[in-house]
């Protein structure tokens, strides 16, 4: 690869550099000069720009030798190559649930994707009361989609291996992951911060706590050592783009196989996150039933991939038992993602309270009391999570914890 002609591109080169490549001019239509270049970087790692044309428009997001919002934290450029691969590997599973895929630089680290300029962040979405209920189950299709075929239950496993190695060199993304959502949070570092007083005994409780530590450190282990499938790595709520009808999944640059209830986890972690950012009831109700219909819907799903009629590709495992007890192998492992799935979302509400990347959500609450009650709420609830792991074994005990927290009126 060619490091040193890497260049930043601005708008102009933008123009000239879309202008070199005849689908996307012509897709954009017009002269490159006349297209309008506006950046919406928004996300804490890359450029982002969309091009207008006459014609049509693209998303372009170009890989910055470090991480955007702090230019000292020096990053490789290769999370854009990741990312186009994870869309070329899940782009076919998901059905339209993710960015068409038009172009990669391996030069400029420069990535074109279909431009969604007409869906909202889905954080943001929510943020502004939006209600849609077909958006959570959507996710659960494409987290059962997406896992399910570039798992061995779908795959010979030289195709998985060579998948497995392909995504095992995205380290410093990786790295990123292990150091701001497993580690940071559970000591002293100079990246945490949070503003509320209110959650500094919570914090010290979190980190004193054998039961507490124990379950991150398992669920680290889990993380690194579970491939069960090509996981997008940071599936929050800023990783979607939805209107009421029509949902994506953006941003896969953090792409790993890992273990499937990380990607769910990190989905209804942000969720709850969204709960106790909103003190509105009907909206919190609509929360947990969001965090169920996801659940179902990836349950379902997969469970239909996984006993599907159809032949899978030759050379992908044949299912050895049968009858009874072959429905008790496909029931414990998803009880096992299941119970990564309620570790995880503790973990991620944790590191977004606490650690470096805070998210949007509470900023609507303007009254700095309410505000801090409610980041503590999430908290307090994150490590009563981790603190009671071993009893808190399904979704339906989950979101009864959640619910108890309503009833309080936390
Ligand atoms: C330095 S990157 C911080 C966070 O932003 C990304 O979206 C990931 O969530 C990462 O942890
Ligand atoms: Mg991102």
């Amino acid at each position: 690869m060619d490091q040193t002609s890497y260049r930043t591109l601005d708008a102009g080169g933008i123009r000239a550099f879309l202008a070199g490549l005849p689908t996307i001019a012509t897709r954009l239509g017009g002269l490159p000069e006349r297209w309008q270049v506006r950046e919406v970087s928004d996300g804490n790692l890359n450029n982002v720009f969309l091009v207008t044309g006459p014609a049509g428009e693209v998303c372009l997001k170009q890989s910055l030798p470090h991480v955007r919002v702090d230019p000292s934290w020096k990053m490789p450029l290769d999370r854009t190559h990741f990312e186009a691969e994870w869309l070329t590997a899940i782009g076919p599973l998901v059905g339209g649930l993710t960015t068409e895929y038009l172009h990669f630089d391996p030069v400029l680290y420069v990535l074109v994707v279909e431009s969604l300029s007409g869906h909202t962040v889905l954080r943001t979405a929510l943020m502004q009361g939006a209600d849609w209920p077909e958006v959570a189950p959507r996710i659960g299709t494409f987290v059962a989609r997406a896992c399910f075929g570039t798992s061995l239950l779908a795959r010979p496993f030289e195709d998985v291996f060579d998948a497995r190695r392909l995504f095992a060199a995205n380290q410093a993304l990786t790295r990123i992951t292990l150091d701001l959502v497993f580690d940071d949070p559970y000591r002293d570092h100079p990246r945490n911060h949070w503003h509320d007083t209110a959650l500094s005994p919570i914090v010290l409780d979190i980190r004193t706590s054998a039961a507490a530590l124990l379950a991150v450190e398992n669920l680290r282990r889990r993380f690194l050592s579970q491939p069960q499938a090509l996981l997008h790595g940071d599936l929050h709520t800023g990783s979607i783009m939805s209107t009421a009808d029509d949902t994506r999944v953006i941003d896969g640059e953090f792409a790993l196989y890992g273990p499937i209830g990380f990607d769910c986890g990190m989905f209804v972690g942000n969720l709850v996150l969204h709960f106790f950012a909103t003190p509105d009831l009907a909206a919190r109700q609509a929360v947990l039933r969001d965090i169920d219909s996801f659940w179902r819907s990836f349950h379902t799903q997969f469970m239909a991939l996984w006993n599907a009629d159809d032949a899978p590709p030759p050379g992908t495992l044949r299912p050895l038992a049968y009858g009874p007890a072959a429905h008790v192998a496909q029931q414990a492992f998803m009880d096992e993602v299941m119970g990564d799935t309620i570790g995880f979302a503790a973990i991620e509400i944790i590191r977004r309270l606490i650690g470096y990347a805070h998210t949007a959500d509470f900023d609507t609450i303007t009254d700095p009391r309410l505000r801090a009650t409610c980041r503590a709420g999430a908290l307090a609830f994150a490590y009563y999570v981790l603190d009671h792991l071993a009893d808190i074994r399904t979704i339906a005990d989950f979101l009864s914890c959640l619910g108890e927290n309503e009833r309080k009126g936390i």
